[in-house]
């Protein structure tokens, strides 16, 4: 609240600016996280506050918004007036908002009407909002290895990484996907292991296909041949079509075709063969890989890693080039038409629900009669106190408002 102070201006007029609005609490997925491990520990965070209005009709600052960063393929999920919101942040520079600042109050100059040139009424900023978020980071990798159940999947991730996966002699070993690290000198990449696939499994034949969104994300794929298969094509043929009925463009992602077992004798023989099927079909075979004694496998994983780097690489310029990046706007729209609603509380006792003058209320001081009639002319205006006489309220009668209480005359 201000009024303007001038030399030789006797009475200026009211002057007090609205308040700044709050920031706004914002997730956002960046590049440089790979991990929830801030998150871990339950944390509190908040957005800045806006600052006052200031005299001279001046408009505080609106408050510094507070941006969480997350890695890329974080779930944000939270209740909002009831109903739940899931947003998946799958790209670097997806965010969303989760809490919107409070607008800040307004000023007492807005009060000023032809019959109240003194208003001496303000509003406290609004409320601000508070969530509760839980972060869930989706499985991400790099690479993801498919095949045929028995083709070496698992045999290949143990080769190349530290992790131990099932290893079976018989299909179907591997029922929930494995990750493993794999460390190609200074830099490393992500391998997940998935389940065999058979013929029909997008009709849920075998294990189904509901794993394949473990790698949907990934950048290559590795797909294993098993060197002692009857049809190594058709087998081939059989998995790149069961990518193709998944969609999410797994027939079409970066893919890596590899031989395995080259340490059997019989496949060995068999090279120069398969080698001449593949290239007739128009597929240069990537190599023939050992997964038992690690034959064939470092270089495999040399060139994963660089086809992951020239994948993501690209994948940037082209989001680079789509502009800005995307926000996921989740909109609330103000609720329209809203009417003071009255309630009672006891006899003689009465409840004014109304966000307009509840925000009033809080700023009023009810101990100054001047204020407190301006209050009641504020309430007049948005047509509480019609409300208030068309539910039997009396003079006398006990009126609350917000924080407020005042006695109805
Ligand atoms: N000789 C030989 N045997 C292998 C090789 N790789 C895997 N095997 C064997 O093939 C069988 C299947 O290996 P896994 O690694 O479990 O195959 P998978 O593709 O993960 O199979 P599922 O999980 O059932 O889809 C096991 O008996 C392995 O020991 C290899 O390079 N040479
Ligand atoms: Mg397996």
């Amino acid at each position: 609240m201000s009024f303007r102070h001038e030399k030789y201006v006797p009475f200026g007029g009211p002057d007090g600016g609205d308040g700044g609005r709050g920031g706004d609490l914002i997730v956002t997925a960046v590049d440089d996280r790979v991990t929830l491990g801030e998150y871990r520990q339950r944390k509190r965070y908040q957005a800045k506050n806006g600052n006052d209005g200031t005299s001279r009709n001046k408009t505080g600052k609106s408050g510094e918004s507070l941006s969480l960063s997350v890695p890329a393929g974080t779930l944000v999920k939270w209740t909002h007036e009831g109903t739940e919101e899931i947003i998946d942040l799958d790209e670097v520079g997806a965010s969303v908002v989760v809490c919107h600042g409070g607008d800040g109050g307004r000023g007492n100059s807005r009060f000023r009407t032809s019959t109240n040139r003194a208003p001496r009424l303000a509003e406290t900023g609004l409320e601000s909002e508070e969530v509760e978020l839980e972060l869930e980071l989706k499985l991400l990798a790099d690479v993801g290895v498919v095949g045929l159940p028995n083709a070496g999947k698992s045999s290949l991730l143990a080769a190349a990484s530290g992790a131990n996966p099932q290893i079976g002699a018989y299909p179907f070993t591997t029922t929930e996907p494995n990750l493993g690290v794999v460390n190609i000198g200074w830099a490393s990449i992500v391998v997940a292991d998935i389940p065999g696939m058979i013929e029909g499994a997008h009709e849920g034949k075998g294990l189904g296909d509901q794993f394949l969104r473990h790698v949907e994300r990934t950048a290559v794929l590795i797909h294993v041949v098993d060197g002692e298969d009857e049809d190594p094509l058709g087998s081939w043929r059989t998995v790149n079509e069961e990518l193709r009925l998944y969609g999410e463009g797994l027939d079409t992602r970066p893919q890596l075709v590899v031989i395995n077992k080259v340490d059997i004798p019989e496949v060995v023989g068999r090279q120069a063969e398969l080698e001449t099927e593949f290239a007739a079909a128009g597929v240069q075979l990537d190599g023939f890989i050992s997964a038992a004694n690690g034959e064939g496998v470092t270089g495999l994983m040399r060139a994963a890693h660089e086809m992951v780097k020239e994948t993501r690489e690209a994948q940037r310029e082209k989001a680079a080039a789509a502009g800005t990046p995307k926000r996921v706007a989740v909109l609330r729209p103000p609720p329209a038409n809203i009417r003071p609603e009255v309630t009672q509380l006891a006899d003689g006792e009465w409840r004014v629900t109304d966000p307009r003058v509840e925000r009033l209320a809080g700023g009023v001081n009810m101990n100054d009669s001047f204020v407190e009639a301006q209050f009641w002319s504020e309430l007049n205006r948005i047509g509480a106190v019609h409300a208030l006489e068309a539910a039997g309220a009396k003079p006398g009668d006990s009126v609350l408002i917000g924080s407020a209480e005042m006695t109805w005359r």
